[in-house]
């Protein structure tokens, strides 16, 4: 695949590169590194993310260009880490009407809906993906777009936490950062930066969990009042599913973030037996095995009734083993 797809890069001079709406480290520093390593040799990459884009990101090296440029009309569009076309929120449009649609995932639920799909999903992040591809095209890659790559991996591995931290993905963060990739600014960017809000906001979380199945399953809700209390905004929220998937003998953690009056987003972390993707499928959400996610348009109470419904359902349904 990697011939056709720089078959595309070489025939435009502009490549429109679109993150997914509430973008990730793995998303952003994909799209970031695409532009980094594609300017160098003359071409124009517009980097699209649907706003809000979260602070957190501040630290991938080029944050302060994305969605500088308005997207071009014609031009081949790369995609990244997103399901299916409506992932790109505000830029949905941009994507379904670019020339070439090139989609670049690591989702099981991938709708390859692009012109070019490379869809792995035993890549650890899209951007080891790209890292590959990179390296196919024999580019060189600069520093900032390292940088950008090792984030991806770090983040979607959880700092190095998560089952999909393989050898692939260890050794292609090795050799990002022999290119140039800076681990400990990446690091400080991702796990020591948060804003003091955000650490108010995960202990009105915590005060408020729910613990059933003998500490199986935890669950948790943070609503806008608790928001505004806290001062935090709801992508602050986002990384707080960690914090409820740290318990021993968990099998599944929930948490219910209310972004809007009708509008819940569920975050899902599953250890083993639960299978994330298949229950949020079900509410038509999607995403990993072990880590998926819901959008619900309805108020907080309803939607954890009927996510909670299904969850006890499929709890009930497993064997219990001891906590380990
Ligand atoms: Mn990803």
């Amino acid at each position: 695949m990697a011939p056709r797809i720089w078959e595309v890069i070489q025939q435009a001079p502009v490549l429109t590169t679109v993150t997914h709406k509430d973008a990730d480290g793995d998303t952003l520093g994909s799209a970031l590194a695409l532009a980094h390593a594609l300017e160098p040799l003359g071409k124009a990459v517009p980097v699209l993310s649907s706003p809000p884009v979260p602070e957190a990101w501040w630290f991938l090296p080029g944050f302060e260009r994305v969605n500088r440029q308005p997207a071009p009309a014609h031009a081949p569009v790369f995609i990244f880490d997103s399901s299916d076309a409506s992932r790109a929120g505000t830029y949905e449009d941009a994507v379904t009407r670019a020339t070439i649609i090139i989609n670049i995932d690591h989702h099981v639920t991938n709708a390859h809906f692009g012109s070019i799909n490379l869809v792995q999903v035993d890549a650890a992040s899209t951007g080891e993906l790209l890292y590959d591809l990179f390296k196919a095209w024999k580019i060189a890659i600069p520093p900032a777009a390292a940088s950008c790559l090792y984030t991806t991996i770090l983040s979607d591995t959880g700092g190095f936490r998560h089952d999909n931290t393989s050898a692939r993905a260890l050794q292609a963060a090795a050799e990002l950062v022999r290119l140039g990739a800076d681990p400990v600014m990446m690091a400080r960017g991702l796990f020591k930066s948060r804003p003091a809000s955000t650490l108010r906001m995960q202990g009105r979380i915590l005060q408020g969990l729910h613990f059933e199945y003998g500490d199986r399953l935890v669950w948790g809700t943070i609503t806008q009042a608790q928001l505004r209390d806290s001062g935090a905004r709801t992508d602050q929220a986002d990384s707080a599913i960690d914090q409820l998937n740290t318990i021993r003998g968990q099998e599944l953690a929930i948490l219910f973030k209310e972004a809007g009056p009708r509008l819940i987003k569920v975050s899902i972390r599953s250890r083993d037996q639960v299978d994330a993707a298949d229950l949020a499928a079900k509410f038509g959400g999607g995403g990993h095995r072990r880590a998926a996610g819901i959008e619900m348009r309805m108020p907080l109470k309803e939607a954890e009734a009927k996510v909670l419904a299904e969850v006890r359902n499929r709890m009930n349904d497993l064997e219990w083993h001891p906590a380990s």
